[in-house]
């Protein structure tokens, strides 16, 4: 453990670790303001130690999970913001760059529901899958327009987040029907619309979100029924255009199974993929705060916002 890293700063570092902080664009928040803090509560004296010390807190939080690109995107963000000589100055530097970072986010998820929400017809049924605050936007979007929207909320195991999928749809007045994942083809044909977040896009359009959501695409396209993903440019994943490919995080297996079960069943081999990767042909649109997109086009908008190249966030 880097002693310089503040403790508040591996407190959220640990607490994305298992998952009580959550959700791409949350995460994202949360590592944005754990290095305000690390530049507020520094006593650098210098400017190479300040920046060795956010460095460090960056690494920190960077090595918490792996697929969310928005956590590396985020920690960028803040980085480059430092411009100045002095520490006092840098310190300023990271405060304003986290916190435009952080309004940028709440207005990129407002304004990317209002996009998402114009695909959403009145009486319109849609599937969810896991938890997305980009997702629930759309609907929020759509429910302030005044239109009736109903929801079949998939429960999303192991770590059932279609609850909280449900807990707040149910708060917007949204009437909801909770499913197991496996009911999912079931009841595709009652559906308008699936509609799901993403953690990464990558260049080809590519879209990395929870597991179960490229077989729910697969299914959904079998049946007809358009497959919309919310994702803020945030999501978007530069190192992609450069031919590197999204890391799929591997979880513990003892959120499916404990240890005595297992050995009842004679110690099989588990495996805990966190999310999958649904190729572009399942997407019909990808909604941004920059509007929507069909999949193969979002490599243009990735050229816009990043430029060809990108380093690691704390690489100078
Ligand atoms: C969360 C998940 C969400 C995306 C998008 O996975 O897959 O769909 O992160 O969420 P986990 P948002 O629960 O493992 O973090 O739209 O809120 O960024």
């Amino acid at each position: 453990m880097d002693e310089r890293v503040h403790p508040e700063v591996r407190r959220i570092a640990d607490e994305i670790d298992t998952m009580e902080i959550r959700g791409a664009a949350t995460i994202a928040d949360a590592v944005a303001r754990a290095l305000r803090t690390q530049a507020q509560e520094s006593d650098a004296t210098d400017p190479e130690t300040f920046r060795g010390e956010l460095r460090a807190a960056a690494r920190t939080l960077y090595e918490t999970r792996p697929t969310a690109v928005s956590l590396p995107n985020a920690l960028r963000y803040v980085l480059r913001g430092m411009s100045s000589t002095t520490v006092e100055g840098l310190r300023q530097n990271v405060v304003d760059s986290a916190d435009e970072f952080c309004a940028r986010l709440e207005r990129a998820q407002s304004d990317l529901g209002q996009v998402g929400a114009n695909r959403l017809r009145d009486g319109d049924v849609i599937m969810t899958h896991c938890h997305s605050t980009d997702a629930l936007a759309c609907v929020e979007a759509a429910v302030e327009q005044g239109k009736h929207i109903e929801a079949i909320v998939k429960e999303t195991r192991p770590r059932n987040q279609g609850h909280i999928t449900a807990r707040e749809l149910h708060e917007m007045g949204v009437p909801v029907t909770l499913i197991v994942d496996s009911a999912a083809r079931r009841y595709l044909n009652d559906v308008d619309h699936v509609l799901v977040g993403a953690d990464a896009v990558a260049a080809d359009g590519s879209v990395i979100n929870k597991i179960g959501t490229s077989g729910l695409a697969v299914n959904a396209r079998d049946r007809g029924t358009p497959i919309m993903v919310a994702a803020q440019t945030l999501k978007l994943h530069p190192g992609t255009m450069t031919g590197h490919t999204v890391d799929i995080e591997m979880r513990d297996t003892e959120e499916i199974i404990d240890d005595e079960t297992l050995a009842e069943l004679g110690n099989p081999t588990v495996k805990n993929p966190a999310f999958d990767v649904t190729p572009p042909r399942y997407v019909d649109a990808i909604v941004t705060e920059r509007g929507q997109f069909p999949p193969e086009s979002i490599v243009i908008l990735m050229r816009e916002l990043f430029g060809e190249g990108t380093t690691e966030p704390w690489v100078e």
